[in-house]
């Protein structure tokens, strides 16, 4: 019989091995540079042969591999996979307290997608919803000439009207996690998410995918209610508290969600940030973090105690069950300041007990006992990643998207974000992509298009806001139809317009990153991908105040690129007459709208 010190040794000598595994060498082929329109990289060469397995995780199928630039070429599998999504009004517990809630199939999270890298994905989505329409936007994936899929009223659609179905087709060009959230108004606050997996290669090898861990604050009112007060309050809403993969106990009961683990393996978790207010760290006690994917890039392996995410970033993480048999603490921190403050975003009522319990087979049905580091706070982004495929940026002179904060004493103190003094606000009956179809080029004052007319070119861009004119926030900013380089970002600090600092070699790539509180961020993307694409913050309270404005990329080639718009046409000619005489008093829109 082992005493438990034998036990714990032999614990630690296993993790050490398995820690240090890695893509086996025979795979391992030199590095190759290649150059397409003003894009310059270095990647290893793509090889057949090679299978994923356990041990060979770096492979997929013939000729792609981890090493694929994904924004270049994917597998074409000729597969499709099928979904059917009906939106309900329906009464759930998550954390022990009843709520009124907006879900898919009934159940909260929803469903998760899933497919291969390179399938085509269908999901139909039928709005049983009796007063608010719907719409799908499916977070990260790039929706490469299907602009009309990407599931936004009032730009790439209009809304789902009640009763109605949309169908939304689109091929996974990338692979990794993600989650679909609805993008009408705040909704999705209400419960109508869920994950993403598009299975493919990784950069450091497991055996077990867990699957998505959603986190996210919550409130037991409406989130309606919650955002109609947050327009025209001074500070940001306290969350009654917060879920993990939809669980978590309050003084009404609920429980601790539970993930299993099997001793001797390791395991693949996908973190995904589906909140709605707050920043998150997160680690697991006696555990550490394999990192191998930020967003849906696959980066170089690094461990780490904690992450911290913002809202809409993911991480794939591999977790070595290398430990004593028994159950652990997964802990869950929000950014700041527990109490209502400006500081940090993300005040939580249970901000001190967020949990979750990871349970290895074996272990007995109790909860954890076991104890871990203070989580670090702050609001910011994870440090430590660099993209495995690798890119080079030339340097160029963003253009400036000036972010203001306004309070208007006249209209109730109404709460506005505007960008270069424009708060977004949409026309749901009259998307953009409505525009561009009917070769309407004057916007709405309050639209925020931005052109962008060349083609396979770097668009530089800078967000500043400023100490004076915007409370001190961090935001988590969130490009859609594109992954974007982080080239630059400072807190409390205005852009300069020095080039020569701005990162050109292997920046971070991702579709959500942080715009630093008081400061600046530099991004910039490949004009590939005609369309109307959103960019904003995904604090569902400030895109709804205006943090928001679209891209109109390569207007002229849109029409031709996507195709076929019956599915686009259809949704508008149910919605409008939903929206122009089912309200007595008019229709309330509230807010922008997105
Ligand atoms: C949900 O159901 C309630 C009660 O039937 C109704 O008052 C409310 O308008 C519904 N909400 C939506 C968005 O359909
Ligand atoms: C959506 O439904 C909620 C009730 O569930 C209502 O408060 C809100 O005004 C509706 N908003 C829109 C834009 O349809
Ligand atoms: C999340 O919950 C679902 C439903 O209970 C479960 O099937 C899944 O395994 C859980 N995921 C993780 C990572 O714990
Ligand atoms: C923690 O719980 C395990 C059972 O899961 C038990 O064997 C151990 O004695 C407990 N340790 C402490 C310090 O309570
Ligand atoms: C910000 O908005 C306020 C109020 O509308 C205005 O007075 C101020 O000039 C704006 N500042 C900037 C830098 O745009
Ligand atoms: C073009 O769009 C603008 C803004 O939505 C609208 O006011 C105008 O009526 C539209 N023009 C035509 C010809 O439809
Ligand atoms: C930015 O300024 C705010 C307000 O003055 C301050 O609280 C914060 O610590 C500063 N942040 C950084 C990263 O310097
Ligand atoms: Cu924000």
């Amino acid at each position: 019989m082992y005493s438990i010190v034998q036990l714990s040794s032999l614990a630690a000598l296993l993790c050490t091995n398995v820690l240090a595994a890695s893509i086996p060498s025979e795979y391992s082929t030199p590095e190759v540079a290649w150059k397409r329109d003003g894009l310059l990289g270095l990647h290893r060469k793509d090889y057949g042969g090679c299978k994923n397995t356990p041990t060979s995780r770096n492979c997929w199928t013939d000729d792609f591999t981890i090493e694929t630039d994904m924004d270049e070429k994917w597998p074409e599998t000729g597969n499709t996979v099928t979904y059917n999504f009906e939106i309900t009004n329906t009464t759930l517990s998550p954390d022990g307290v009843a709520k009124e809630m907006m879900v898919v199939n009934g159940q909260y999270p929803g469903p998760v997608v899933e497919a291969d890298w390179g399938d085509t994905i269908v999901v139909n989505v039928k709005n049983s919803l009796t007063t608010n329409g719907t719409g799908i936007h499916w977070h990260g994936l790039r929706q490469l000439g299907t602009n009309q899929m990407d599931g936004v009223g009032g730009i790439t659609e209009c809304p789902i009207a009640p009763g109605e179905t949309r169908v939304y087709t689109f091929k996974a060009t990338q692979f990794g996690s993600s989650w679909y959230h609805s993008h009408y108004s705040v909704q999705y606050g209400d419960g109508l998410v869920g994950g993403i997996i598009i299975r493919g290669p990784a950069t450091a090898n497991y055996d077990i995918d867990l699957g998505i861990l959603p986190l996210t604050d919550w409130f037991h009112n409406p989130i309606f209610t919650v955002n109609a007060a947050s327009l025209h309050a001074a500070g940001p809403p306290i969350a009654d508290n917060y879920l993990v993969n939809g669980s978590m106990i309050s003084a009404s009961g609920g429980q601790y969600a539970v993930t299993p683990l099997t001793f001797g393996k390791k395991h693949l978790l996908r973190l995904v940030n589906t909140g709605i207010n707050n920043y998150v760290h997160v680690a697991l006690d006696g555990h550490q973090f394999t990192v191998v994917a930020a967003d849906f890039v696959p980066v170089q392996p690094f461990t780490t105690d904690s992450l911290v995410l913002s809202i809409g970033q993911r991480y794939d993480v591999i977790i070595d069950a290398c430990q004593t048999v028994g159950n652990y603490w997964l802990r869950v921190g929000t950014g700041g300041a527990h109490t209502k403050g400006l500081a940090c975003d993300g005040p939580n009522a249970n901000a001190a007990n967020i949990k979750s319990i990871f349970r290895y087979e074996g272990a007995p049905t109790v909860n954890p006992n076991s104890t871990g580091p203070a989580l670090p706070t702050g609001c910011h982004d994870q440090e430590g990643i660099v993209p495995y495929v690798k890119t080079t940026i030339p340097q160029g002179q963003p253009d400036e998207l000036k972010l203001n904060f306004s309070q208007t004493a006249a209209l109730g103190n109404l709460v506005q974000w505007s960008i270069n003094d424009s708060p977004l606000l949409v026309d749901y009956s009259y998307p953009t992509l409505q525009h561009v179809l009917s070769d309407n080029d004057t916007f709405a004052g309050h639209q925020n298009v931005y052109t962008v007319g060349e083609k396979n070119k770097w668009q530089y861009w800078v967000i500043q806001q400023t100490p004076k004119t915007t409370p001190p926030l961090p935001h988590p900013i969130h490009l859609h139809g594109h992954d974007f380089y982080v080239l630059d970002h400072q807190a409390n600090t205005t852009w300069t317009g020095d080039i020569s600092r701005l990162a050109s070699d292997n920046p971070v790539r991702r579709d959500t990153a942080t715009l630093p509180e008081g400061g600046y961020l530099v991004l910039a993307f490949e004009s590939d991908n005609p369309g109307v694409w959103l960019m904003h913050c995904h604090i569902p309270f400030h895109v709804a105040a205006g943090f928001g404005l679209q891209f109109l990329e390569r207007e002229s080639e849109i029409q031709q690129t996507i195709g076929n718009t019956d599915g686009f046409q259809d949704g508008c000619k149910s919605w409008t007459p939903f929206q122009t005489s089912s309200f007595p008093n008019g229709f309330p829109q509230g807010d922008s709208g997105v």
